[in-house]
């Protein structure tokens, strides 16, 4: 039977990482996938979480079983880290929730989910959106609407375009929305347009589903939460799937969290009863030991300060280099204005060349970003930015 399979692409971003690690060249330089590096190009165990590891080996009791929606402790701590101590859905206990296997188990868990709510519910998502966004969503049977959201040309957000577009749902769609950071584009909806995505999507009756998978890596943790927080404020229902893989650098230890919010706290529970259901029937719980750290650093006041300086100092660099960036390209020969990049958040941003100038920077110099131009600032250093400036500059003028 299986000699008729027919063998499926790999997901572009680890391909590219693959091609990137058995290349040899010197200068080699990735900028593919979305982790974070530090000036060295490693990227490092947070001291906080080594910190929490070497406790919990000396303090963990049992591994036996926890349950589907992973322990009540880190339940309570991840819902705080999002929408803070006081907000009024927590307080009206209209939101229940998840750890999750990273923010993917979130996204897909979330869509198996909503499925079950509605069979005709299409879930829009932004265009273009993270790779992963459609086989997550399509894959729990969902169907998938696009609205405008990257100008190419202004390298910003065609918000009319977006609005219009969402115009066009129906009652009872769900809406996509990247909390902060967008992935791909580094392009971040303003506080005055999270507001009027709200207002258009409370008058329409859609339902938001936030992705927020880097939150404290765009403006801060808090400023970061703005939109999801909003949201949660005015809508009875809504979805918010979280992940530690970058705030945490937790990546490989597949911790996240998936947040439902319901009308009052009966139907947050049934909705509960549903969303565990579908996870015995993926997975029956999540693992335990990222979670377990998060747990450990967001209960303790002096990890939680030792976590919250790195993740600054995480942001900070990002944030650093962009200036950096902008700069090194204004004083180089490269025609055409970069300073977009200054004003995007987070990992990402489209460098705006074509797929044929990005293969001709990997062919020619090894330096690596995903064809669409998007790029890992992350992955520069002090030591490269000139050297993938002189490349670029190289091959735009070919
Ligand atoms: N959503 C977006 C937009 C992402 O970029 C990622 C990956 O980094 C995720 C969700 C989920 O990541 P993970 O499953 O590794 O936590
Ligand atoms: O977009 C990125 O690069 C990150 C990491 O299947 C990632 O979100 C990429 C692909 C993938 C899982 C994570």
């Amino acid at each position: 039977m299986f000699e008729h399979l027919q063998p499926l692409p790999q997901d572009p971003i680890l391909s590219l990482l693959g091609e990137y690690r058995v290349d040899t060249h010197p200068h080699k330089l990735d900028l593919g996938i979305g982790v974070y590096k530090d000036e060295q190009g490693n990227t490092p165990i947070i001291g906080a979480v080594k910190e929490a590891e070497s406790r919990l080996l000396t303090s963990e009791q049992s591994k036996s079983y926890t349950a589907p929606a992973g322990t009540a402790e880190y339940n309570h701590l991840a819902s705080a880290l999002v929408f803070g101590t006081e907000h009024p859905a927590l307080k009206d206990q209209r939101i229940i929730s998840a750890q999750t296997p990273g923010g993917c188990g979130a996204l897909r868990m979330g869509a198996e989910f909503l499925r079950g709510c509605s069979q005709k519910s299409r879930v829009w998502v932004s265009l273009p959106t993270w790779a992963n966004h459609a086989p997550l969503l399509t894959g729990a049977g969902l169907e998938i609407a696009e609205y405008p959201y990257y100008d190419y040309a202004t390298k910003g957000i065609q918000f009319e375009a977006m609005l219009q577009t969402l115009e066009q749902a129906h009652a009872g769609d769900f809406v996509l929305l990247h909390g902060c950071c967008h992935n791909p584009s580094g392009a971040d909806l303003n506080p005055a347009q999270w507001q009027a995505v709200a207002d258009l999507m409370a008058r329409k009756g859609l339902i938001p589903f936030v992705d927020m998978a880097y939150q404290g890596l765009g403006n801060g943790l808090e400023q970061d939460a703005f939109g999801v927080r909003l949201l949660a404020e005015h809508f009875p229902e809504m979805l918010v799937a979280t992940s530690c893989s970058k705030n945490f650098g937790l990546y490989r230890e597949r911790t996240g969290t998936l947040f439902i919010i319901a009308a009052n706290p009966a139907q947050a529970e049934t909705a509960g009863s549903q969303l565990f259901s579908k996870i015995r029937s993926h997975y029956s719980m999540p693992p335990a030991h990222g979670a377990a750290i998060v747990e450990t650093i967001l209960a303790d006041t002096g990890l939680t300060l030792s976590w919250k300086c790195e993740l600054a100092s995480m942001r900070e660099r990002i944030q650093g280099l962009r200036q950096q960036l902008v700069s090194a390209i204004t004083a180089s020969d490269i025609e055409g204005d970069f300073t977009f990049i200054q004003h995007q958040f987070g990992m990402f941003s489209f460098l705006g060349i074509s797929p044929q100038q990005v293969e001709q920077l990997r062919q020619d110099y090894s330096i690596y970003m995903i064809n669409s131009s998007r790029m890992n600032i992350a992955g520069l250093n002090q030591s490269s930015m000139d050297y993938f400036v002189s490349a670029l500059a190289k091959v735009l003028s070919a």
